[in-house]
């Protein structure tokens, strides 16, 4: 183990304030929910204070939101709301370093993540849907499509701006108005985008943020004046959320949890599918609801394959989060590290062969080192369940039918890789994989163009891309 503490530049830097206010109707006020602490899971360092909403709060926000939206966004010409988005775009950018810094304090990613991945891919959103707000008659919906109204949006921790970013961007280029609850856990760089809000002078009431537990999820999008709900989360709560729903009429989309196939077919080339590999299971700590969390390799490549990947694997940094040459952080919460920790525990029991990196780890904070089981079956729960953590469940197969088979064995339905040098077997494989998203000789490559989501218990409704204006739309 080593001593580890954070630089004491990166809270002025991620220009951390003692406390915040929630986001409502164009002015930061405080909440009449208890504020909660948010903290540092690299430290368990209490970062700051955060107010919360109650039950008025959701009723007196989704208020402001349709005022809004029947005044002012819902019936703004497209090119003056592509304005507003073009703006939010170019302040993420001027504000990336702050963002950056905030996001790995507050959700323990590396910073080499949030700073190349999460905040210059939320910007891109905000340009690629900046562009569509002014050509929705050319999104293949029909002709004058029609925004559907106030957006209630719940998202979870593992990407707090990016999965705003997915959430708002079109929800406002289609001339939406939303209402969105961050994480309880990190709400930090939500409440700096309702401040960029704010910068761009959108409109009061145009995007209102509530920071809250599930509860307020909860009375949020069972507001009766919501016109469609977009969560990403849990399999267990989209669940919840569909029965609530049930019969009301309210449009949703859900993007949910995942247990994605990486498979590595004999002729692939063993040392990229190695990188796509790591990449796949240990970014993000895998937090990440399309991690390939399952590697399916081939036979007769398996054992040369799996020492190419301890070799890797061991080399992998993991601590600080805000240093730059960090590739593994911390897990975001105790919670989560406790789940992390059965469900590992019970790979050992059902006889699966662990391997934990060598790796140094901080001596305090919440962090697990990169682990990879072997000889995994598909009835173990380490294949079956998502861990949401940095562990790879590794099993073989012998023909390309079988691994399809064992691919598809799961309720899930999200994403899937696949490494071979043949481009035909690329696109046996992808018609024959049910994910929403196939991956072939690369992993985790997101961009605003690619619609992105599930099938399954994965969820449905796609986000990105001329597919995912549909939720916000009504044809
Ligand atoms: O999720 P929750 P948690 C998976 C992952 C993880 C597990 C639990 O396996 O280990 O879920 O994570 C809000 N009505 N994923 O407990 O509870 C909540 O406040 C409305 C995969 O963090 O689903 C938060 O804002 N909202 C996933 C958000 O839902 C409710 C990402 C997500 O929290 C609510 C996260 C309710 N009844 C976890 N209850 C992915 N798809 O990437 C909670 N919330």
């Amino acid at each position: 183990n080593f001593e580890y503490a954070p630089a004491p530049e990166s809270r002025e830097l991620a220009k951390l304030q003692p406390s915040y206010q929630m986001f409502v109707d164009g002015r930061f006020v405080d909440g009449g929910g208890a504020p909660i602490k948010t903290m540092n899971p690299a430290t368990e360092e209490v970062l700051a204070e955060v107010a919360t909403a109650s039950s008025d709060d959701v009723d007196h926000a989704v208020r402001a939101a349709r005022r809004a939206y029947e005044r002012v966004w819902g019936r703004m010409p497209g090119a003056e709301r592509g304005k507003y988005l073009f703006r939010i775009a170019r302040l993420i950018q001027e504000r990336s370093r702050e963002l950056a810094v905030l996001e790995s304090l507050d959700n323990g990613k590396p910073i080499k993540e949030s700073r190349d991945t999460d905040i210059p891919t939320a910007a891109a959103h905000f340009f690629h849907h900046a562009g569509w707000a002014d050509k929705l008659d050319y999104a293949g919906y029909g002709p004058d499509p029609r925004p559907v109204g106030v957006a209630a949006q719940v998202i979870p921790w593992n990407f707090p701006l990016l999965m705003l970013a997915w959430k708002i961007a079109p929800a406002l280029a289609c001339g939406n108005t939303v209402v969105l609850k961050p994480a309880e856990t990190t709400p930090l760089t939500a409440l700096v985008f309702a401040d960029i809000c704010r910068q761009a002078e959108l409109p009061p009431g145009v995007v209102n943020i509530l920071p809250g537990a599930g509860d307020i999820g909860a009375t949020l999008t069972a507001h009766p004046d919501i016109d469609k709900v977009a969560f990403t989360g849990s399999t267990e709560v989209g669940k919840e959320i569909t029965r609530t729903l049930a019969g009301t009429g309210k449009k949703l989309t859900l993007e949910l949890g995942g247990k994605a196939a990486n498979i590595v077919f004999d002729d692939a080339p063993l040392d990229q599918a190695v990188e796509g590999i790591v990449n796949g299971i240990f970014f993000n700590q895998g937090h990440v609801c399309c991690a390939g969390s399952r590697l399916l390799v081939q036979e007769s490549v398996a054992e040369e394959l799996l020492a190419k990947l301890h070799t890797r694997v061991a080399a992998l940094r993991v601590g600080d989060p805000l240093d730059k040459n960090t590739d593994v952080g911390a897990i975001n919460s105790r919670e989560q590290l406790n789940k992390i920790v059965e469900l590992s525990n019970s790979g050992d029991a059902e006889g699966a062969q662990r391997w934990t990196s060598p790796c140094p780890l901080p001596d305090r904070g919440l962090f697990f080192a990169p682990t990879v089981f072997s000889d995994v079956q598909q009835s173990m729960r380490i294949a079956k369940e998502e861990i949401f953590g940095p562990v790879l469940s590794v099993l073989t197969f012998r023909t390309p039918d079988e691994a399809i088979a064992k691919a598809n064995n799961t309720p899930y339905g999200l994403s899937a890789g696949v490494w071979t040098e043949k481009g035909s077997r690329i696109l046996w494989a992808a018609q024959r994989l049910r994910a929403g998203v196939v991956w072939a000789n690369t992993f985790n490559r997101f961009d605003p163009t690619a619609p992105f989501g599930g099938y399954r218990e994965s969820g449905f409704g796609r986000e990105g891309g001329r597919a995912g204006l549909e939720a916000y739309l009504d044809v």
